[in-house]
């Protein structure tokens, strides 16, 4: 059987690190596409880098979409690229639209384009249900939006969902509640969570400032979710699937574990900034991953306890590492 080949939007973020890593042990080609910068932050795809191959390419830019698929031939199209931190898009809100949303009219556009017989899948969000219609989410609960992160997924989804239709592709879109893992941006609640629980047990912080405590998530780890990605686009026909874990936690119990693990006082660390609250927030979201169980097959495999201690270890091991007189940063 001939090679198939696999071209990832957002490679150097944590989603697409860890697709590349499963997509190369299933025999896959993996085909990147990246963003030119004047300093090159390829930090989470270095490990991989001599098996991938990289276009260089950006979701504004449909010309680079089009040479970026001619030149990969994929057979399979992950779109994980976008401006993905929620608290930014109030800061940058039209070029969120634009990343985030028209973004994925580009690249449908650009297969439509180049490869219309390969198979689409888009990064959808489960920050599309913001103020809960209803408790747990299913594929059937309708949308609201709380911020212009999630507004615009929300866009993304329905054209993805437009073009299936109009135009018979093969394109998928998987709802993905928050999934995290050594690998997370340092601005997430997690991973700022466990990567300070890291830093002052080390001595090389005293505080952590945080906003809502309350909030509320179903937080899985990277690695599960990207398998259902895969598993999405094995299937014969396309449609649209929530990921989650079906259990919600709090930021606070997410603190709790990480200073439990690291041997620490919250409250001797903990401080609430006010700055850190959001304009309007997602209080809680917990999901029904049944249709995925039932078609997919797929159930995730790392509980939040365990994700959380492993950051908090994979997050020591990191400051013990660059503070030594060597040291090199790798998430
Ligand atoms: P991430 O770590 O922030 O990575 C985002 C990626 O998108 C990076 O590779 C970034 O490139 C790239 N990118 C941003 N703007 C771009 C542009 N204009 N052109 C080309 N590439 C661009 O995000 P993630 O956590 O891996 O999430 C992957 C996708 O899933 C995102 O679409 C996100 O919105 C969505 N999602 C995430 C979660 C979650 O919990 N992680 C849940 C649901 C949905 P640079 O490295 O150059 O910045
Ligand atoms: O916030 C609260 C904050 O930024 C989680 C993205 O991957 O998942 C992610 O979006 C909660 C919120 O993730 C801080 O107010 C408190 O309620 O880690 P987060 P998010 O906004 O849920 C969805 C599914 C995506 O699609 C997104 O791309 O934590 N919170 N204090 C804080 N959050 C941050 N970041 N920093 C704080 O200090």
């Amino acid at each position: 059987m001939s090679v198939r080949r696999a071209l990832i939007t957002g490679i150097t973020g944590q989603d697409g690190s860890y697709l590349a890593d499963f997509l190369l042990d299933q025999g896959y080609e993996v085909h990147g596409m990246v963003r030119r910068s004047s300093t090159e932050k390829f930090d989470r795809i270095e490990h991989a880098r001599d098996r991938l191959i990289l276009h260089q390419g950006d979701l504004l830019d449909q010309r680079s979409l089009v040479d970026t698929m001619r030149a990969a031939r994929p057979h399979e199209i992950y779109n994980l690229a976008a401006m993905s931190y929620v608290a930014a898009s109030w800061v940058q809100p039209t070029l969120t639209a634009e990343f985030t949303g028209t973004g994925v009219t580009r690249m449908l556009e650009a297969m439509r384009e180049t490869c219309p017989d390969a198979r689409f899948y888009q990064a959808s969000s489960s920050e599309m249900f913001g103020k809960v219609r209803e408790v747990p989410q299913t594929e059937r609960t309708p949308f609201y939006p709380r911020s212009p992160y999630g507004v615009a997924k929300a866009y993304g989804h329905h054209i993805t969902v437009n073009y299936r239709e109009s135009y018979g592709l093969h394109a998928t879109s998987g709802i993905l509640f928050n999934h995290e893992s050594p690998r997370r941006g340092l601005e997430f609640v997690t991973r700022k969570i466990t990567w300070h629980a890291a830093a002052i047990k080390l001595g090389l912080e005293v505080k952590l400032r945080l906003g809502n405590l309350e909030a509320e998530r179903d937080w899985g780890f990277a690695g599960d979710y990207v398998r259902a990605m895969w598993l999405m686009l094995q299937q014969d026909e396309p449609e649209d699937f929530v990921i989650a874990t079906g259990t919600a936690h709090s930021v606070r119990e997410c603190v709790e574990i990480a200073f439990d693990h690291a041997g620490l006082e919250v409250d001797e660390h903990v401080e609430i900034d006010p700055t850190l609250l959001r304009p309007a927030e997602v209080e809680h979201l917990v999901g029904d991953a049944s249709k995925a169980k039932r078609i997919l097959g797929w159930e995730p495999e790392v509980g939040f306890e365990e994700l959380i201690r492993m950051m908090v270890e994979a997050d020591q091991a990191l400051l013990k590492h660059e503070s030594s007189p060597h040291g090199v940063r790798r998430l």
